[in-house]
């Protein structure tokens, strides 16, 4: 792939020594922790193939569709609706990174003690090496932790940021508030684009990126059976890809491998034994390519089956009502759909100890690994709250924080394999 897309990844300014060794790294890691796993099914092929790609005909793809007179708008949170873009004519990809890459030139400019999916993002554009993030028209960043808020301002010295207000409660103000957002995200989009988003577009746009949110809750739906048809490693790809790839193209893939699992499923298959010990993720978003805490569970005899999560069930529980008929219909649903996310940048958010406790009895959980980023306040804080809830349900959990570093691995492991032997 590398010689094939050279000359795209020069003209978008990459820096090309560092980003080649970074695809060699991504490769052998990817080796190691998916292609090595047993029973995978033959829909995984389309997971192996978009990585593969992804930084090659996936960013050809942009750069055609851009040459077409198509913006690339760069995101860094599920709050941005994405419906706005893509009935704009956009494309809409997530910029979040899940690499310990670039960290020296992103202190350079934020403290050390910065999340890690912060300063990844910060330091993959610094480092020059997200071609994503070198295609893009505009990012969008968006006012939910102090660390992200504070980390646009300095991203928009290295690239056109555009601030969404989020509010931090839930009150009938926050709401009138955050509607106004986003209709002035529209305004910004429209400008952008030079395309006017019609009640006509705006609509095919909630239809299309329902479509997807309705794959991932099959998919999801499917994870219920034991034993459990496909590894947690697996799923959290999928999420991982829903914010690259083309919509359409991933909502038929995921689509097929789910007639795969039912088939696999009827024939009583699993990808772990019956009595595997079910696990359930919770907290913070697993960026690509993020693999470290799925892969140390999997590996330890548990098998993961639910992501209470940004790149996982919060992104895809909710759907934007459809019968909206007005552009004012339509954005009050998009804005009600929105304003439900339990993120823990909410205060309070009894949403979402619910929502936990919910997805943890309908998964048949024996029980619940809490992951805070190291330095994310928010989740690291809720993580309390989220054990209490779940300790009255009798379902014990396991909390975690960590970075993107290797350093702890062994640490994390003996943790892990020893909640996994108690509760198995
Ligand atoms: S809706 S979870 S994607 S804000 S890990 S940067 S919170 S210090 S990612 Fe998030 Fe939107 Fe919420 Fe989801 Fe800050 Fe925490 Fe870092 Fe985080």
């Amino acid at each position: 792939m590398t010689q094939k897309y050279e000359g795209m990844w020069e003209e978008l300014g990459l820096d090309i020594p560092a980003h080649e060794a970074l695809l060699k790294v991504l490769g052998q890691f990817y080796g190691d922790i998916y292609l090595s796993q047993e029973g995978r099914l033959k829909g995984a092929e389309y997971l192996d193939f978009v990585l593969s790609e992804v930084h090659g005909l996936r960013i050809q793809e942009l750069l055609e569709a851009k040459s077409r007179g198509q913006k690339v708008v760069g995101t860094f949170c599920i709050f941005v609706p994405e419906e706005i873009i893509l009935a704009a004519g956009g494309i809409c990809v997530g910029l979040c990174a899940g690499a310990e890459i670039g960290f020296d030139k992103a202190e350079a400019v934020l403290p050390r003690t910065t999340c890690a999916l912060i300063k990844s993002f910060m330091g993959f554009k610094l480092a020059r090496l997200c071609p994503f993030f070198e295609s893009c028209d505009l990012v969008v960043g968006e006012t939910t932790c102090d660390g992200k808020k504070k980390a646009y301002e300095v991203l928009a010295e290295h690239a056109p940021v555009y601030v969404m207000e989020v509010p931090q409660m839930k009150e009938a103000r926050d709401r009138a508030l955050w509607r106004d957002e986003v209709v002035r995200f529209k305004d910004r989009i429209e400008e952008l684009s030079g395309v006017t988003v019609t009640a006509e577009r705006l609509s095919v746009a909630i239809r299309q990126v329902n479509d997807r949110r309705r794959a991932l809750q099959r998919l999801n739906t499917l994870r219920k059976s034991v034993p459990v048809p496909i590894s947690g490693r697996d799923v959290l790809l999928v999420n991982q890809i829903a914010f690259y790839d083309d919509p359409g193209r991933f909502t038929q893939k995921i689509g097929e491998l789910c007639d795969e699992l039912e088939s696999r499923i009827a024939r009583a298959e699993g990808i772990a034994p019956a009595g595997a010990p079910r696990l359930m993720l919770s907290g913070c978003p697993m960026a690509v390519p993020n693999w470290k805490i799925p892969y140390v569970v999997e590996s330890a005899g548990a098998v993961l089956v639910g992501e209470e999560s940004c790149i996982g069930t919060r992104s895809t529980r909710e759907l934007v009502a459809e019968d909206g008929t007005t552009m004012d219909g339509m954005i009050d649903r998009l804005v009600d759909r929105y304003f439900r996310i339990d993120c823990a940048c909410f205060t309070p958010n009894t949403e979402r100890l619910q929502h936990i406790v919910e997805m943890a009895k309908d998964l048949q959980v024996d029980g619940v690994i809490h992951y805070a980023l190291q330095f994310c306040t928010p989740y690291a804080m809720e993580a309390f709250k989220v054990e209490k809830a779940l300790e009255k349900e009798g379902i014990p959990m396991l909390r975690i924080e960590t970075d993107y570093g290797n350093e702890d691995a062994q640490i994390l492991k003996n943790r892990v394999e020893a909640f996994v032997e108690m509760i198995g």
